[in-house]
């Protein structure tokens, strides 16, 4: 967009056509005018490129199950199928600072370790006792259950059991990339060696306790002890969260934030993760901020309005409500959700806004 033109302001054509010429000269060069730009570059409010988008998960499966057919898990290094929002075209970007896929291990398969300075979240879309392993502890998997790879952290996936194991990816690609700060790594062999058994961490650190002498017995990063968040445990906490008798927000429903026990801030630096439970017939108000979201439906049918665009909800759908876009929900039957977005690294940066309309 061009200044905005006032009295005193406006060119006249000699002056426009020297500025033009002016332009043109100093392209070559790397310079351009702020005021050409200015009204594009430092926005009133969000105009985020992403697009409210809702992905079906049975047609992504379908897809997903056909790549299982034609290459392995550990020829891909990771099978994914990767969710790019429309509006942000070859980035692969569910929004501008996060990333979404859809990953499959079938039985007998392993995904071999690395590590990356990206954080990773895993969201347990189907099969139950695969496995993801972090700097060789393994998280036992099932069902909607919410498993944290933080970056720097040696991981690698498997799958014993005899059924297929698909889960939502959750990545911080983007952030790491604007900030231009990635390095990966591949381990020297398929898998970290096991370390302690399955459940250590939680054993120790998800029970809001932690060991007294945690400094001599620990083998997890002191700031970051616990990556396995299960269903069996945040469910139960949600229906009593809704059965406390407080009425449920009127925008949000009845909430509740993942935590790392040891600071009780949000899961990892980069991103937060959220559950909410809409009680049959309830409907939100309409609801904004700027941390671009990513839902999946757990349970329960209703609708979303993302700036007065409906969208049709039923279980394991996928959804991503861009930054600043309007959010109402209504829950046919009871619903509830599952969300991730970058509200964590927004807060550090000053940057977290939202607008209770
Ligand atoms: O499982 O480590 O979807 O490194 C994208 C990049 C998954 C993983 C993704 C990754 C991974």
């Amino acid at each position: 967009m061009a200044r905005s033109p006032s009295d005193e302001a406006a060119l006249s054509n000699d002056q426009a056509a020297q500025l033009q010429a002016l332009y043109g000269e100093m392209e070559p060069e790397g310079l351009f005018p702020l005021w050409e730009s200015l009204a594009d570059l430092v926005l009133p409010q969000p105009r985020s490129p992403a697009r409210p988008h809702k992905w079906d998960y049975a047609d992504a499966r379908a897809y997903l199950m056909r790549a299982g057919d034609l290459i392995s898990a550990k020829q891909a290094e990771r099978r994914v199928l990767i969710l790019e929002n429309p509006g942000l075209s070859g980035l692969s970007s569910i929004t501008p600072s996060l990333y979404a896929g859809l990953q499959l291990i079938l039985p007998g398969e392993i995904a071999p370790a690395h590590k990356h300075t990206q954080c990773a979240l895993r969201f347990v879309m189907e099969g139950e006792g695969a496995f993801t392993a972090v700097d060789g502890e393994k998280a036992i998997m099932r069902p909607f259950d919410l498993v944290l790879t933080p970056g720097g952290q040696w991981h690698d996936h498997g799958n014993p059991t005899d059924t297929p194991m698909i889960w939502l990816d959750g990545l911080d690609i983007p952030t790491v990339r604007h900030f231009d700060a990635s390095f990966a790594e591949h381990y020297e062999a398929d898998q970290f060696p096991e370390q302690v058994p399955p459940g250590d961490s939680l054993n120790r650190y998800g029970r809001n306790m932690r060991p007294l002498k945690g400094a001599t017995a620990d083998r997890r990063p002191t700031h970051q002890p616990l990556f396995h968040y299960p269903y069996a445990e945040w469910r139960p906490a949600l229906d009593a969260l809704a059965a406390s008798g407080d009425a449920p927000d009127p925008h949000m429903g009845h909430a509740l934030e993942f935590l790392n026990p040891i600071d009780g801030g949000p899961i990892m630096a980069t991103i937060s993760a959220h559950v909410r439970l809409l009680p049959a017939g309830f409907e939100t108000c309409a609801r904004r901020s700027t941390d671009g979201t990513v839902f999946v439906v757990v349970e329960g049918e209703g609708m979303a309005w993302i700036d007065a665009q409906p969208m049709a909800l039923k279980p394991r759908d996928i959804v991503v409500v861009p930054s600043w876009k309007a959010l109402r929900l209504r829950a046919d039957n009871q619903i509830v959700l599952f969300g991730y977005s970058d509200k964590a690294c927004q807060e550090k940066l000053n940057l977290y806004k939202e607008d209770n309309l």
